[in-house]
């Protein structure tokens, strides 16, 4: 039987209780636990009590642990489920954003489905649009590129994705893993993504066809943390080896939906004003050493020009340095702005052309 896992914030609920009645009520959950970024308390204890209720399904909310050794956050929150979900008796355990608006049992049986046809690891991936995933698109993708050129990295369709299910061979595997105990913070979906494909676990990225409809951001303000921790957790992989090969396999996917093709995922006019301003000071010396890190116009930010300074990123980012943080967030949000301006106005289908294309440029080097 299945364990379902969902972290949430207590600041976030809207759609937490919906989330956790569908997985509930589904027909392979035997176990669904909730874990909070606080002490448990209502709504969220009310909301587990009524899906209990439905499904006779074991329904728990507990707060995270702290496992791993950096900053607090979602990271615990996986670790802490993939750890409860190994000291019980179940087969597989599946994870789950909790924002998921438009959660329903097709997401647990798609996973189901691909781990029933013998594979270790199922990975969800949908269509999103061309201006959202703008960590895993400037960094995590063509950084693994960088990284680990020949290996199956770089072609995972959504690295940091939230939404996967595992065998217990695989949290076996996965929790053994120095690399992923660590991760505490958004660098956590980086690592296990490594681990899934060092480890030759046999990953099947499965398709869901609506989609996932979960909160978009205001402006890439929003994803500051996020970037910098995404970026650390690349770094601090750097020097292990991915194999080649991997045991990779990808679902068919549908046309991209209409809604999909025409959004605009971030506030871009809230976005400009974070490039211009006066720099800090501690971020002078350090584009003086690392020149492709420079201020420039956003039209000047192309495949090439950004090729240079991810590169410059992953070989001396400081995570917690506020130089180094201030300098890579103007270089990220100026690289999604060109992408946004020059882009995106081009329709979806040649938007994300452009997004593959420029991991292909950092990977031949
Ligand atoms: N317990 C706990 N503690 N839950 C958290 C925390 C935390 O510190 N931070 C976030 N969450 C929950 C949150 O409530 C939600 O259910 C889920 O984790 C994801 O957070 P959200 O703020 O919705 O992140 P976002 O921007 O939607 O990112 C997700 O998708 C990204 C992606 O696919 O690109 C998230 O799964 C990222 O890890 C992933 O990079
Ligand atoms: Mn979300």
């Amino acid at each position: 039987m299945a364990f379902v896992v969902f972290p949430f914030r207590y600041d976030d609920l809207d759609v937490f209780a919906r989330s956790v009645e569908v997985a509930a009520l589904h027909p392979a959950v035997d176990h669904v636990l909730c874990v909070g970024d606080h002490p448990p308390r209502s709504p969220a204890l009310e909301a587990a009590g009524r899906a209990a209720g439905l499904g006779g399904c074991v329904v728990e909310v507990v707060q995270q642990s702290r496992l791993g050794t950096l900053r607090p956050g979602k990271g615990d929150a996986i670790l802490s489920g993939l750890g409860a979900f190994l000291d019980g008796t179940g087969d597989r355990v599946h994870f789950y954003d909790a924002d998921i608006r438009n959660f329903s049992p097709a997401w647990i049986d798609v996973a189901e489905a691909a781990l029933d046809a013998g594979s270790d690891v199922a990975k969800h991936f949908f269509h999103r649009a061309s201006t959202d995933a703008q960590v895993t698109w400037h960094i995590t993708k063509p950084g693994a590129a960088v990284l680990w050129p020949s290996s199956g990295f770089p072609d995972v369709r959504q690295p940091l994705g939230g939404e996967f299910a595992l065998t217990r061979r695989a949290a076996e595997s996965l929790w053994s893993s120095p690399h992923v105990r660590e991760r505490s913070d958004w660098g956590i979906d980086t690592v296990l993504t490594f681990e899934m494909l060092r480890s030759g676990l046999s990953v099947h990225e499965v398709f869901v066809a609506g989609g996932k409809d979960h909160g978009y951001y205001g402006s890439l303000g929003d994803l500051r943390v996020m970037l910098f921790e995404c970026l650390d957790a690349l770094q601090r992989l750097s020097a292990l080896e991915l194999p080649p090969a991997t045991n990779h396999e990808i679902d068919e996917w549908a046309e991209v939906p209409e809604a999909v093709q025409n959004a605009v995922a971030f506030d871009v006019e809230a976005t400009r004003p974070l490039v211009t301003g006066p720099l800090p000071v501690e971020a002078m010396s350090i584009l003086e050493a690392h020149p492709p890190l420079t201020p420039a116009p956003i039209a000047a930010w192309d495949d090439h020009r950004w090729s240079g300074a991810l590169r410059s990123l992953l070989a001396e980012f400081v995570l917690g340095d506020a130089g180094w943080e201030e300098v890579a967030f103007r270089a990220w949000v100026s690289r999604v702005l060109f992408h946004t301006a020059v882009n995106a106005p081009r329709g979806h289908e040649r938007a994300m052309r452009a997004l593959h294309a420029a991991v292909g440029v950092v990977r031949r080097g």
